[in-house]
C-alpha cells in the first residue's frame, strides 16, 4: 500500500475557506456545550460554595437541553471539518530543527484536540442513549476531558487565528489559504457543501431534540424516551430495576423526618392528611430528555417544621433503594427553603405511579433529574 501525500487530495472543497466556516459553528457548539456542562456538573456536586439557585424552575431543563442539542449538532460539523483538513496529516514534516519542533508541537496539540473532541461526543451520545460500554465513571471522565478539549481548542484557535480571520473575511471561493494541490472541482460547490453541512446538523438536532421540546416529538425519530410513561413523564429507572417493588408497596411503609435526635414518622395516609401543595415542575434528566408534570404533595419545609428543624440547613434524602449512586442525595438549603420543593405524593392528579417513586418522591425546581429522588424513606437535616 502506498502512503498518500497531501498532493493525493486534490478537491478544492478541502479548503481553509470551508474549514473556518464549519469551525466557527463547531466552536460555538463546543462553547455552549462546555458552559452548560459546567452548570450541570456544579448542580450535581455535593458541596455548593455558591448556592445553586432554585429559580428559574426551568433553568436546568434549558441548559441541559442546550447541552444535548449543541453536542448532537457538533457531530456532523466535526466530521465535515476533519474531512476538509485531514490531507494535512500527510504533509511532509518541516525541515530544520526549529520548524520541525513547531510542526510536531502543532500536530501533537491537534491530536489531543481531535481525540478529546471525539471522546466527548461519543461518550455524550452513548450516555443519552443510556448505553455505557465502559467501566469508568461517565460524569467525572466526561467532565475532566471537557477541560482538555476546551484547553486544546483555545490553543488551536489562537494558533490559527490569522488563517481563520483571513478565510472568514474573504469569499468562500477564494483560494488564498488553499493547499497548492487542492484545485480540482469537487462533487459540489463549496457553498453546496456548507449548505449540506448546516442541513445535516439541523436534521441531527431535530431527530433528538423532541426528547426535551414537546412540539418536536413527532419528528424526533431518535428521541426515544419522549412522551411515554405514566402521566406523560418517561421512567428512568423502574421500581423493579431499583429492587424496591416490595418495600415501596409494603403496608408498613413509613417516612422518617429527623433533625438530630428529634424525629417523627409518617404513613402515606398521614402525609396525605397534611396540607398539600401543587406545582408544575419538569424532570430534566442528564441523559437529555425532560418532561413537565403537575406534582402534588407536602412541602419539604412544612415537614421539617414538624420536627422543629431550623432554616438554612441542607437535608439528606434517602431512598428505599438499597444500593446505587442515587440512593441518597443532598437537598441544598436553597432548595429546602423553596416553596415549590415537595415530597410529591401524586402526579397529574393521580397517586404517584410505582415507577415514578410511589409512595413519595422529591421534586424540586431547577434540579437535575438524577437528584429528584424516588421512593423516599428518610429526610434528615445534615449535620
Ligand atoms: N431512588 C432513585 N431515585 C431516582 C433514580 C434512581 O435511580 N433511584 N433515578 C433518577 C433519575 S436519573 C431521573 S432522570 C429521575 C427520573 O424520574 P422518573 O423516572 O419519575 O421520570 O429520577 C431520579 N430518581
Ligand atoms: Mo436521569
Amino acid at each position: 500500500m502506498r502512503i498518500p501525500s497531501d498532493a493525493s487530495f486534490g478537491s478544492r472543497l478541502r479548503s481553509a475557506a470551508v474549514t473556518a466556516r464549519v469551525g466557527l459553528w463547531l466552536g460555538i457548539c463546543f462553547g455552549v456545550c462546555f458552559a452548560t456542562g459546567l452548570v450541570s456538573h456544579y448542580a450535581q456536586n455535593a458541596a455548593h460554595p455558591v448556592p445553586f439557585p432554585a429559580s428559574p424552575a426551568w433553568g436546568y431543563r434549558v441548559t441541559q437541553g442546550l447541552h444535548v442539542v449543541t453536542g448532537t449538532a457538533a457531530v456532523p460539523l466535526l466530521l465535515v471539518k476533519l474531512w476538509t483538513v485531514y490531507p494535512l496529516l500527510f504533509r511532509p514534516p518541516e525541515r530544520g530543527w526549529r520548524r520541525l519542533g513547531v510542526d510536531l508541537a502543532e500536530r501533537a496539540s491537534i491530536a489531543v484536540l481531535v481525540a478529546a473532541a471525539v471522546f466527548q461526543l461519543a461518550t455524550g451520545l452513548a450516555n443519552s442513549a443510556q448505553w455505557y460500554p465502559w467501566a469508568f465513571s461517565f460524569r467525572s471522565t466526561h467532565y475532566a476531558i471537557a477541560w482538555v478539549a476546551v484547553g486544546a481548542l483555545l490553543l488551536h484557535v489562537a494558533v490559527k487565528l490569522p488563517v481563520i480571520r483571513g478565510a472568514l473575511r474573504a469569499d468562500v471561493d477564494a483560494t488564498a489559504y488553499d493547499r497548492p494541490a487542492a484545485t480540482a472541482d469537487g462533487v459540489l460547490s463549496r457553498r453546496g457543501l456548507l449548505r449540506a453541512t448546516w442541513l445535516s446538523a439541523g436534521v441531527a438536532v431535530l431527530a433528538t431534540a423532541g426528547s426535551t421540546v414537546p412540539w418536536l416529538r413527532q419528528v424526533s425519530v431518535l428521541g426515544v424516551r419522549s412522551g411515554d410513561g405514566p402521566a406523560g413523564v418517561p421512567i428512568n429507572k423502574s421500581a423493579a430495576a431499583a429492587g424496591v417493588t416490595a418495600s415501596a408497596t409494603a403496608d408498613d411503609y413509613l417516612l422518617t423526618v429527623a433533625d438530630g435526635d428529634r424525629s417523627r414518622t409518617f404513613t402515606r395516609a398521614d402525609l396525605l392528611a397534611l396540607p398539600q401543595a401543587s406545582c408544575t415542575l419538569p424532570i430534566a434528566c442528564v441523559e437529555g430528555w425532560s418532561a413537565s408534570g403537575v406534582w402534588t404533595g407536602v412541602r419539604v419545609r412544612d415537614l421539617l417544621d414538624l420536627v422543629g428543624a431550623p432554616s438554612g440547613a441542607d437535608v439528606v434524602v434517602t431512598s428505599l433503594q438499597e444500593s446505587g449512586p442515587y440512593r441518597t442525595t443532598r437537598l441544598h438549603a436553597s432548595f429546602v427553603e423553596d416553596d415549590r420543593t415537595l415530597l410529591a405524593l401524586s402526579l397529574a392528579g393521580e397517586p404517584l405511579a410505582l415507577d415514578h417513586g410511589y409512595p413519595a418522591r422529591i421534586i424540586a425546581p431547577n434540579r437535575p433529574g438524577v437528584l429528584q429522588t424516588k421512593w423516599v424513606s428518610r429526610l434528615e437535616v445534615a449535620a
